[in-house]
């Protein structure tokens, strides 16, 4: 009798901002890990979530999308990006069914030619389209470049998220357990509840406001069944800042509202969360400021 052999190891999604990576992520773990949102750039850290299997662990590691770089934290995102792609066993090349596959897509499969790791490419969001655009963006896609498989999947409707599991794990080594068994992930929860507050804070803003913003968790303090939670928002002009803010407060303490239901779902605990909004010029482009936000 043969035994099956334990697999474990290491899988990026990437594509263009906004291709669905973060919310396939999540879909996969089945627990929300990393944030996503309908702008592009969302994602700006690198983020592991690990789906224990009896027989396989893999670790899904979430990067920021790929994008012709125009500030210094977009650089520094590539290079995350670029960095992952080392390090990784299998990258599943993200491209939604309902987009034309464009220069981004071929130039970043041209790069993926070159690395290590077996390269899949995933049809993202198919529920937002038709059978016969489906089977013609699956055919687009497999002449696009050399994929060792081509698989669509709806992390919205969970169709074929199972599947997209199994053809990924098939491509990881044989190797011992990576992470224990219960860890979801190891970010910091400081981390995580910061990006909370961040896309609670996307909600809702437009044009390079989103880009703008970053938030940093000054402290958290767990009173027994209570977590306090001190955050700053930064934003790069005074003018955001009014936005972010609103008419006397009302956004802001949307924002609040929302991400506080968030935190106390990923907590387990009441919260409360004090957040205020800062400006930090430029911070984008100003290389201190960017260590200071955690880049
Ligand atoms: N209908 C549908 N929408 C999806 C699906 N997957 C993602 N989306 C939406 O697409 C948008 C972008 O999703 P994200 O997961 O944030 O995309 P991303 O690739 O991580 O983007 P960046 O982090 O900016 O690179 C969000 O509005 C999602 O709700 C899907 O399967 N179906
Ligand atoms: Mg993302």
């Amino acid at each position: 009798m043969t035994e099956r052999s334990y697999r474990a190891g290491f899988a990026c999604f990437v594509g263009r901002p906004n291709a669905g990576k973060s919310t396939l992520t999540n879909a996969i773990v089945g627990q929300k890990i990393a944030i996503t949102s309908n702008k592009p750039q969302t994602t700006r850290h690198v983020i592991r979530a690990v789906l224990h299997r009896p027989d396989s662990q893999l670790v899904l590691v979430d990067t920021p999308g790929l994008h012709r770089p125009r500030t210094l934290l977009g650089e520094r995102l590539n290079d995350l990006v670029r960095q992952t792609w080392s390090e990784v066993d299998v990258i599943g090349l993200c491209i939604p069914a309902d987009e034309p596959i464009g220069r981004g897509d071929r130039f970043i499969t041209g790069e993926l030619a070159e690395l290590k790791a077996t390269v899949l490419a995933v049809v993202t969001k198919t529920d937002l389209v038709d059978r016969k655009r489906l089977a013609e963006q699956l055919l687009a896609v497999s002449e696009l470049g050399d994929f060792a498989e081509v698989v669509p999947v709806s992390a919205v409707s969970g169709h074929q998220v199972d599947t997209l599991v199994e053809v990924m794990t098939r491509y990881l080594p044989e190797s011992p357990q990576l992470y224990p068994d219960d860890m979801l992930t190891d970010d910091p929860e400081q981390v995580l509840v910061a990006e909370l507050i961040r896309e609670a804070a996307l909600e809702g803003v437009r044009d390079e406001l989103p880009h703008s913003i970053a938030v940093v968790v000054e402290e958290m303090l767990p009173e027994g069944r209570l977590t306090k939670i001190y955050a700053d928002v930064y934003v790069e002009r005074p003018s955001q800042k009014a936005i972010v803010i609103g008419h006397r407060g009302a956004r802001l303490k949307g924002v609040g509202t929302a991400a506080r239901r968030q935190i106390e779902e990923l907590l387990g605990t009441k919260v409360y969360l004090d957040l205020h909004v800062r400006v930090a010029k430029d911070w984008q482009r100003d290389p201190k400021q960017l260590r200071k936000l955690g880049f």
